[in-house]
């Protein structure tokens, strides 16, 4: 058709551009960008449904990409009227305010180790709760202060309304004052998020709160029940319990699901061994109000997933943490026929990140299957507007994603919990090194010993290549990133081996592992 026998060929908006040089002497000329520019009929080249990890990173590089864009957020209030800025779910509730608060409990800690290393301080230490939440939240509004900034910076336009499709290349966007707007695009990205889960049991919605209102709650909480043992559950009862509350995790399978359960166990026993109480294979039935206050008190009643066994109990605070559902039901998409999971709102896509609609794509939480972490959400969404705008080809890879659960102690993990590695190589094929460890900082302020364990799981029909890396210890998010960029380069247990460890550090232990799980033989450490 063009008669041009060479690659590339360069198409743009259908018009035949050229090769090499001709697309270069276009970008010279203006011709290119006057052609990137043209009209396509729409309002906007992109319109990107929710302002969190995904939609922002995709929104801003689809606009650096030169394309006009709009990115739409806004957010639902919780049932207590907990609301928020721009950013999504992480710098909001999430990610964020949760680190704080685990850094917060694990100073309270570091005051009680400084006795042991020479620190004398007459004063009756204790925390203050609304100290520590001004303090992050202004953290916070900060961070929604640049995220506005950086859309403005690069001209993306940012509207506060909730975005609903009504037809295949337009939304209706409502905002606060219930007005409502219309914008059409060429191309369409949902972002939207997840939101807590309730039980749908009596006095849930009127008592309970979730991750949404706790970060920003007004007051301390007091003794409070934690519902689920999800890692928000666990992060959230293992940070209060931290900062001196008296904290309940009801559990109504096992901790931690879809996590190696031999280090959730081992999560679990260390937090119990700090105070957490746990009760295991019970749900709540009922909330019930006893007295009114900030906190006030709450009954809580609950029955065995097991027996008939009944119990009922006074809390200041219910937590609930039992998972969270996709924003995904009220945004107009059975309109358009974009396809999902019916039972769990989850969007169906391909591996470009396209939905059954071909100019409706989707990143982050609400996929079906895929991880749900902020990098996660940030690399799909930046590769996407690569993809569709930049003539980059690149794929977002969502294996060996590297992951930290902030409990009191840390636990991060790459590739393979040893149930799954298990499942799809046979334990035969495996061998998995593992010890006990007591980081030298915890000697001197004596600290339990033979709670701190990694696990390594190894392919032994592939080079020993290490498909599972398990991390129990104290910073063990910033110990797993650097192990996860090696597994990415396909790390082996010999590579390990050879590489020399920097004493004395937590992550060494990585360099000298020798027993494997297989041989029995003994892991514990003496005390010196
Ligand atoms: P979100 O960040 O949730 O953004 C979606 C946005 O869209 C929200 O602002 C929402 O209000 C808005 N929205 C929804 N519907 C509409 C609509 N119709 N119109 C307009 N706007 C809409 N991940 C980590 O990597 N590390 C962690 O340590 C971590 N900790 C977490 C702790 C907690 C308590 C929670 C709840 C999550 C945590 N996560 C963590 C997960 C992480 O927050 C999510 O994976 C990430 O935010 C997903 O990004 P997203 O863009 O898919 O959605
Ligand atoms: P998850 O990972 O979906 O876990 C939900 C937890 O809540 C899990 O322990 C469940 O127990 C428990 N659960 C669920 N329903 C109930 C009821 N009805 N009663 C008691 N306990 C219940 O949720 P998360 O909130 O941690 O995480 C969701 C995503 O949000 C996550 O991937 C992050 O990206 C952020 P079960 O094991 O099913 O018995």
């Amino acid at each position: 058709m063009t008669n041009q026998q060479t690659v590339p060929s360069v198409f743009v908006n259908k018009v035949h551009v050229g090769g090499y040089d001709r697309t270069f002497q276009a970008h010279q000329s203006g011709l290119l960008k006057k052609l990137l520019q043209e009209e396509t009929g729409y309002d906007y080249d992109l319109i990107v449904l929710g302002g969190g990890s995904g939609g922002l990173a995709c929104s801003q590089e689809a606009a650096i990409l030169g394309k006009k864009v709009m990115v739409l957020d806004f957010v639902v209030p919780t049932p207590h009227g907990t609301s928020w800025g721009l950013g999504g779910t992480c710098v909001n509730v999430g990610c964020i305010p949760k680190k704080l608060m685990h850094q917060a409990a694990l100073l309270g800690q570091a005051l009680i180790d400084s006795r042991k290393y020479g620190w004398e301080y007459s004063k009756q230490v204790k925390h203050n709760w609304e100290t520590m939440t001004e303090a992050i939240q202004n953290h916070i509004s900060s961070l929604n202060w640049s995220y506005r900034l950086s859309l403005r910076e690069k001209s993306v336009t940012y509207v506060n309304a909730y975005g609903e499709f009504v037809e295949s290349h337009k939304i209706k966007a409502i905002n606060r004052k219930r007005q409502e707007t219309f914008y059409t695009a060429a191309k369409f990205v949902i972002a939207t998020g997840e939101r807590p889960r309730y039980l749908g049991i009596p006095g849930d919605k009127e008592y309970c709160i979730t991750s949404d209102d706790l970060f920003s709650l007004p007051y301390c909480p007091g003794k409070t029940l934690v519902v689920g043992a999800s890692y928000v559950a666990l992060e959230c009862a293992g940070f209060l319990a931290g900062l001196g509350l008296d904290v309940t995790v009801m559990v109504r399978s096992i901790l931690l699901r879809g996590f190696d359960q031999e280090m959730a166990e081992k999560v679990g026993s260390y937090m119990e061994q700090h105070g957490v109480k746990f009760l295991r294979r019970f749900i709540p039935v009922s909330i019930h109000q006893v007295e009114k206050g900030s906190p006030g008190k709450l009954k809580v009643v609950a029955k065995s997933t097991e027996g008939p066994d009944m119990i009922e109990e006074i809390y200041n605070t219910v937590l609930l943490a039992i998972g969270r559902d996709s924003c995904t039901r009220k945004i107009g998409l059975e309109k358009i026929g974009v396809k999902m999971n019916e039972k769990n709102g989850k969007i169906l896509v391909n591996d470009v990140e396209q939905t059954s609609v071909a100019h409706v794509y989707a990143v982050g939480d609400v996929l079906e299957g895929k991880l749900e972490l902020t990098p996660v959400a940030i690399q799909a969404g930046k590769l996407l507007a690569r993809r569709l705008f930049g003539g980059h080809l690149e794929k977002c890879d969502y294996i060996n994603v590297p992951t930290t659960v902030f409990t009191p102690l840390e636990y991060g993990c790459c590739g393979l919990s040893e149930e799954k590695a298990i499942e799809m190589y046979k334990k035969e094929n495996l061998e998995v090194y593992h010890t006990l460890f007591w980081p030298l900082e915890w000697t001197v302020a004596g600290r339990d010993n033979n709670t701190c364990y990694v696990k390594v799981i190894c392919n032994k029909f592939d080079n020993d290549r290490v498909i599972g890396f398990h991390l129990l210890g104290p910073n063990a998010g910033e110990i797993t990133q650097g192990f996860a960029a090696a597994m990415k380069c396909g790390l082996t247990k010999q590579q390990l081996d050879s590489t020399i460890g920097i004493h004395p550090t937590c992550g060494e232990i990585f360099t000298t592992l020798e027993i494997t799980k297989a041989s029995g033989l003994e892991i514990t450490q003496k005390g010196c």
